[in-house]
């Protein structure tokens, strides 16, 4: 959460929170720099004796001023643009978590575990019932979310439209009622975070906080599942209601799925590493170097045949090799003379070649910088999440499948 006197951003706590963190510093380098460069002329302008009063214009000043802002807005624009589409990913998340506004609270809905749903409100905690924690921050009932484990949030709303929102870890989705928005949840470390709603909506606008608990894989799944497990026994339901037999067709079923897929994946994985592998490599070599071997053929046959004959005659070989460079000359100058059009076309085949080649070169070289731009965090950080969610998906499924188990 923010803090008295606090400069710049909340220290990131999801991915895309770093990123925007990075994002803001670079920007901040960025803007900082045009400000001091604006500055210093303008005091340079102000403190001068006017010496530059007669001049007039200047052409490479005026490309100056032209090109430089340009390629300053696509630094600034180009990343932002880039980390803009990425907050719209969710990508594979292993449950969801329904955040509903309400005129002014917010309630949590936890219903794609074990069938049943869970869902409680969250409330502010007011002033006179506040023993610790943060004033106009605290609420009664948290949300809770495991950490370094993608979630989807998905936020809708009650009434009038509110917006869910994180500022630490990049997250504002409005709550619209009627419609759906997703964000994703996945928290680099457990803790508290906070964040107000952002759209008004009505008088209590400023008393419906959002605080969000990200604890650890393990107590997440025996919360969720004993939650679940006490709203079943609420409703007469049997938690554990499973049979032996039930549980035989499930796997047959299951590892039938499983084979499937494996199999699918695996005829995939096949096709496309012979494709990209040998298909794809294999014709380009095979069509570009083609041509190139013929005519290398074909100049050593005719240079070896040239130098037999200069060894034999020398005068007649060089005569016949000044007329024949003045005869492909000749026919040049004839082919533009006799059919212009013809001609023309060539030249004008030649040079799109020439462009498409430089279009696609610049293409290549912009991609590579937008890429390396619009990253504000490390190989080794992006491995530690990547491995790391990897490891909690793994955890998280596990200890489902030993309680569904009745474990
Ligand atoms: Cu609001």
């Amino acid at each position: 959460m923010s803090i008295w006197s606090q400069l710049g951003l909340q220290e990131g706590t999801s991915v895309l929170g770093v990123e925007v963190h990075g994002l803001y510093d670079y920007s901040m380098f960025i803007i900082v720099l045009v400000f001091s460069f604006v500055v210093y002329f303008l005091l340079k302008i102000l403190c001068q004796k006017l010496t530059s009063r007669v001049y007039l214009d200047s052409q490479w000043l005026e490309v100056l001023w032209t090109v430089m802002p340009f390629w300053l807005l696509l630094a600034l624009g180009l990343p932002s643009i880039k980390l803009l589409y990425l907050m719209d990913e969710v990508s594979l998340p292993e449950a969801s978590i329904k955040v509903v506004g309400h005129q002014w609270y917010w309630s949590y809905e936890y219903s794609d575990v074990r069938g049943s749903s869970y869902s409680y409100d969250s409330y502010m905690v007011p002033d006179s019932a506040m023993e610790e924690g943060y004033r106009l921050l605290e609420v009664d009932n948290r949300c809770v979310v495991p950490t370094l484990l993608t979630i989807r949030g998905l936020i809708t709303s009650d009434d009038v439209i509110h917006s869910w929102a994180i500022p630490s870890s990049a997250i504002k989705a409005d709550g619209v009622p009627g419609r759906i928005n997703q964000v994703r949840l996945c928290f680099l470390r457990s803790g508290v975070f906070y964040g107000q709603c952002s759209e008004l909506c009505g008088v209590n606008h400023s008393f419906m906080p959002i605080c969000v608990e990200s604890v650890s894989v393990e107590v997440y799944s025996s919360w969720i599942v004993d939650s679940h497990n006490d709203v079943l026994k609420g409703v007469g339901g049997r938690p554990e209601s499973w049979t032996w037999w039930g549980l035989l067709v499930a796997a047959v079923k299951g590892v039938g799925k499983g084979l499937y897929w494996f199999g699918w994946m695996y005829g995939m994985f096949l096709y496309y590493l012979f494709y990209y592998s040998f298909y794809v490599p294999g014709k380009f070599i095979v069509v570009s170097s083609l041509g190139f071997v013929q005519w290398v053929i074909w100049s050593s046959v005719a240079v070896v045949d040239w130098l037999v004959w200069f060894s034999d005659s020398p005068m007649e070989a060089v005569w016949y090799a000044v007329c024949a460079f003045a005869g492909h000359a000749w026919g040049v100058v004839v082919l533009f003379v006799t059919s212009p059009v013809v001609a023309v076309g060539r030249v004008i085949k030649g040079l799109c070649g020439v462009v498409v080649s430089f279009v696609c070169f610049s293409y290549y070289v912009v991609e590579a910088v937008l890429s390396s731009l619009s990253s504000f965090t490390g190989d080794s950080f992006q491995e530690f999440v990547v491995d790391n969610v990897r490891w909690n998906t793994k955890k998280f499924l596990w200890i489902l499948s030993n309680r569904y188990k009745g474990g």
